[in-house]
């Protein structure tokens, strides 16, 4: 593959006025205030998935939930080559029948139209950790994963996120034909049809149909995505700066389809492959990139040469980068090969006189 590489330095269960009107109140109050409706709307989705979860046991067809799986990691390809990369970060550019596609997907993992979802992901980075974030970490594993969409959003959000450039977006034809239509089309894909499919195909009921391949598959991905706010600001390490939130989570990247190394990504969000390696079985989102670079419909791919990556990872990384733990073991092959007599041996390596611990 030739890649060109850039070597620069809610259940929307609420009707809109209601919102509107409510998220002038959060400008003048900064107080929590819940937002009921998502409330219950979150706590039936987890009571029916509690049941579907019984019946994926009990009553339904394995191919119901083999295709239930499918729709919910390539559903999520649509957030994570498509708002993410593509949109959010514009990692990479696209041809319109592959914007029309991720469109597509990204409408049935109902998240949001495409817009919100880019206006508050580009906040995320832009004010990450701070109240201007929209999911920001520092308010706790809850919030940062499902409990900032039970809450009006901090007034910082709204106000910083004001400066935020979405022009690009205002341009596309498809993202705001998308956000014109999403609460006809939205139901219709992501509802609807996932419904009716094992029911058409493989004769399964319409309660097993509903509950496994509609309720299960949708908040499964949900949980999956909130993983990357969550889990991946708070465990794992920093090789590329240790002086952020953001980790390296392996077993997020696997659940997100590719986007649990979070560290690399905050450091460098316009990587298309959102991950140093791009290994593909961490990261299947980067190889359906690499397979539409290849059918002409991706190009412009950006990624981050690797001295660019070295030099970061010696001034901020907090040394679990691969490239540091081999220096690590040569400076100890080293130390091995050449014993020294003390402090001040002229054998006596620098990174060791630096971690030194002195008691003055
Ligand atoms: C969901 C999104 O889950 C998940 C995003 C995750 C991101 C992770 C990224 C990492 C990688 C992805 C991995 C994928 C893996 C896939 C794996 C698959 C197996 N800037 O929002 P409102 C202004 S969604 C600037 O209503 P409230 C704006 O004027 C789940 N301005 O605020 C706006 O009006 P308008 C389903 C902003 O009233 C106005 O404020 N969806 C910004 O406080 C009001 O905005 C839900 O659950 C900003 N950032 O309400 C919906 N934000 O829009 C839930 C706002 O007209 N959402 N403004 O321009 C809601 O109900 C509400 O948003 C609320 C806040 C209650 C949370
Ligand atoms: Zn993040
Ligand atoms: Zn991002």
């Amino acid at each position: 593959m030739k890649s060109s590489v850039v070597t620069s330095s809610s259940v929307q269960l609420m009707d809109v006025p209601l919102i509107k009107k409510s998220a002038t109140k959060s400008k003048v109050n900064n107080e929590t205030q819940i937002v009921w409706r998502n409330v219950i709307a979150f706590i039936y989705l987890h009571v029916a998935v509690a049941y579907a979860i019984y019946l994926a046991f009990t009553k339904a067809k394995v191919q119901t939930v083999i295709f239930s799986f499918i729709l919910s990691n390539v559903s999520g390809l649509g957030i994570t080559a498509g708002a993410h990369r593509l949109w959010a970060h514009k990692a990479y550019k696209a041809r319109w029948p592959l914007r029309l596609f991720l469109a597509c997907l990204q409408t049935i993992a109902f998240q949001n139209h495409i817009y919100e979802w880019v206006r508050d992901h580009r906040a995320h980075h832009k004010f990450s950790e701070t109240d201007a974030d929209p999911h920001n970490a520092k308010r706790g594993f809850f919030f940062s994963h499902i409990g900032w969409l039970m809450v009006r959003k901090h007034r910082d959000v709204i106000e910083k996120g004001a400066s935020v450039d979405m022009s690009d977006l205002k341009k596309d034809p498809i993202v705001m034909f998308q956000k014109k239509y999403y609460f006809l089309i939205m139901p219709m894909i992501s509802f609807v049809i996932p419904t009716l499919i094992p029911m058409a195909l493989w004769n399964e009921s319409l309660s097993v149909s509903w509950h496994i391949a509609s309720i299960l598959r949708y908040t499964y991905s949900l949980h999956c995505t909130w993983l990357v706010n969550s889990a991946a600001h708070i465990f794992g390490n920093k090789p590329y700066d240790r002086h952020i939130g953001p980790t390296e989570n392996k077993l997020v990247a696997i659940l997100a389809v590719g986007e649990g190394w979070h560290n690399y990504h905050h450091v460098f969000p316009w990587d298309y492959k959102a991950a140093e390696l791009g290994n593909y079985r961490t990261n299947i989102s980067t190889a359906l990139i690499d397979l539409a670079y290849k059918c002409g419909l991706a190009y412009d791919l950006k990624t981050v040469p690797s001295h660019l990556i070295e030099a970061r990872v010696s001034r901020t990384g907090d040394g679990t980068h691969p490239s540091e733990m081999k220096k690590l073991e040569h400076q100890e092959d080293h130390h091995h090969l050449n014993p020294i007599w003390g402090w001040d041996d002229k054998d006596m390596t620098e990174e060791h006189k630096k971690l030194a611990k002195i008691i003055e």
